[in-house]
């Protein structure tokens, strides 16, 4: 009985207790291609990847939020030099709970925080450096940003993360590298101790510093084990190996957007040993590529991980706050098409809220996220499929709409398409088809239509690739009552977890 215990213990340990486990316990999200793959096998892996538990909860929130607020905040600036006095910041009706709070009202469901931006200013008391909320008059000195964001996320039942910039401009041990790793990871250790549970880490790789600046070589993989080993749960993001960056700053992500691409690494020795415990990837290659995941670039694959997108943008021009800019917040009419080309395409819409130099989010910005979240609101309000009778040649077909996105459509045995009949008790105009996958199965169609009955014949009213978590299209105006959504092309049997078929809203 001991041996038993302890060989399970042994298992779970070499297994890793934060990776997902298919049925026969091996790691889902993380696969090597075997030597002599055909491009038919490498598919066949390529669909069976699934999302890790924490990527599979951060894919659901859907829309998350961006706060950037530091010293740029005071001086006007996008990127401090580090030389900024930190007297400067002096807001005035500091409350992060109406920050929470309007994303709360506005279906947001996360918020990441510039604990850390690339001036070095720390928005908590870090004991490891003055440069930071200690030596301003806010508070006299007394305040910590990141403490009072975490309780408001705490309070509204919001998940919370921090962004803690690797550049640091203000560091004097910046580009003496085991000097400098130290001070991020005692900082690292700081955010994730001292706040509660952090549910995402946001890394970027930016480092601006000339041909003669400072060169800093950052310790990635010791960054990753630091933050597994004090919040296991939390998505390490962008230069991090849970969540990619969509590749641009717009909120506009790619039509054909696959979560399961190649995992070029450096180290495949070390990356495959390395996913027996844990998925630990400095990512490489280059992310504003168009095609990331279709057959053809995943044809040479090493090995094939499930790597998700994360869409950045801000609801300004700027990142930071910036009077100059109260009048070019984006419309809600704005918001509504990147929540269709981020969300709607199979990523995550991190959308950035810079609070103003009172330590408010602006009456401008709030306005714009009234509109989309009544946009958003009327869009799903009513879902013509919700009682319509369905016919398919494939299995359980009602699952479509049992508002359960972990059931599923499944095509018949074998086949690697499948059509599913539509019919509303009377015709309704709509313009809008919501899909979305059964990620837990893994993503796979690569092609699929809508048809409506004129009354004549057949006609596509929209037409897709991937559709992967969720794919929204607005497409024009029909009148009908027969509807035929066809999967033509995908990875093994495709699977379809629920559909909506919408109005778009009026927009205020
Ligand atoms: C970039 C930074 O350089 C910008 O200032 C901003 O923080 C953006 C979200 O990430 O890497």
């Amino acid at each position: 009985m001991k041996g038993l215990v302890i060989f399970l213990l042994a298992l779970a340990v070499m297994t890793g207790c934060n990776s997902q486990k298919d049925t026969n316990g091996v790691k889902s999200n993380y696969k090597v291609i075997e030597p002599g793959a055909t491009l038919d096998d490498i598919v066949e892996v390529a669909a069976n990847i699934t999302p890790s538990p924490r990527q599979l909860r951060w894919q659901e929130l859907e829309f998350i939020a961006f706060f950037h607020f530091g010293i740029n905040t005071f001086t006007g600036r996008e990127w401090g030099d580090g030389s900024e006095d930190p007297r400067l910041f002096t807001p005035t009706e500091f409350d992060a709970r109406q920050w929470v709070r309007v994303c709360k009202e506005s279906g947001i469901k996360q918020v990441v925080l510039t604990a850390k931006h690339h001036d070095g200013f720390c928005l908590w008391p870090s004991q490891y450096t003055d440069h930071s909320v200690k030596q301003s008059p806010w508070k006299e000195g007394k305040g910590d940003v990141v403490k009072e964001v975490a309780e408001a996320c705490r309070e509204f039942d919001l998940g919370f993360g921090v962004y803690l910039s690797p550049w640091d401009r203000n560091s004097s041990v910046y580009g003496d590298s085991p000097k400098y790793n130290e001070y991020f990871m005692n900082q690292l250790t700081e955010l994730l101790t001292n706040y509660g549970k952090v549910d995402e880490v946001w890394f970027d790789g930016a480092c601006g510093e000339g041909p003669n600046g400072k060169r800093q070589v950052y310790d990635w993989e010791a960054y990753y084990g630091l933050i597994r080993e004090l919040q296991p749960e939390a998505v390490i993001a962008v230069m991090g190996p849970d969540v990619r960056w969509v590749g641009t700053e717009t909120g506009y992500g790619r039509e054909t957007e696959w979560s399961v691409l190649p995992a070029d690494m450096q180290d495949q020795e070390l990356i495959a040993s390395d996913s027996q415990t844990n998925m630990n990837f400095v990512p490489q290659g280059d992310f504003t590529k168009q095609d990331l995941g279709s057959r053809t670039a995943i044809a040479d694959a090493k090995a094939l991980i499930w790597y998700p997108a994360e869409t950045d943008v801000s609801i300004r021009p700027g990142w930071f706050y910036h009077e100059k800019e109260d009048s070019l917040v984006k419309s809600p009419q704005k918001l509504m098409d990147i929540y269709f080309s981020s969300v709607g395409r199979n990523g995550v819409l991190l959308l950035n809220l810079p609070p103003d130099r009172r330590g408010l989010i602006h009456e401008n910005d709030v306005k714009s996220l009234q509109g989309l979240k009544a946009g958003i609101d009327k869009l799903y309000g009513t879902n013509y499929i919700s009682d319509a009778s369905l016919k398919s040649d494939g299995e359980n077909v009602e699952k479509i709409k049992d508002q359960d996105n972990s059931t599923h459509w499944i095509s018949s045995a074998n086949q690697e398409n499948g059509v599913i009949q539509v019919t509303l008790p009377k015709p309704q105009l709509v313009d809008v088809l919501c899909l979305q996958e059964n990620i837990r199965v893994g993503q796979r169609i690569e092609k699929f239509e809508l048809e409506y009955w004129d009354g004549k014949e057949w006609k596509v009213a929209a037409k897709g690739t991937t559709v992967g978590y969720k794919r929204l299209l607005h497409f024009d105006l029909v009148q009908a009552s027969e509807f035929r959504i066809r999967i033509l092309e995908s990875r093994l049997q495709p699977t379809i977890a629920e559909v909506g078929l919408y109005k778009y809203p009026d927009m205020y």
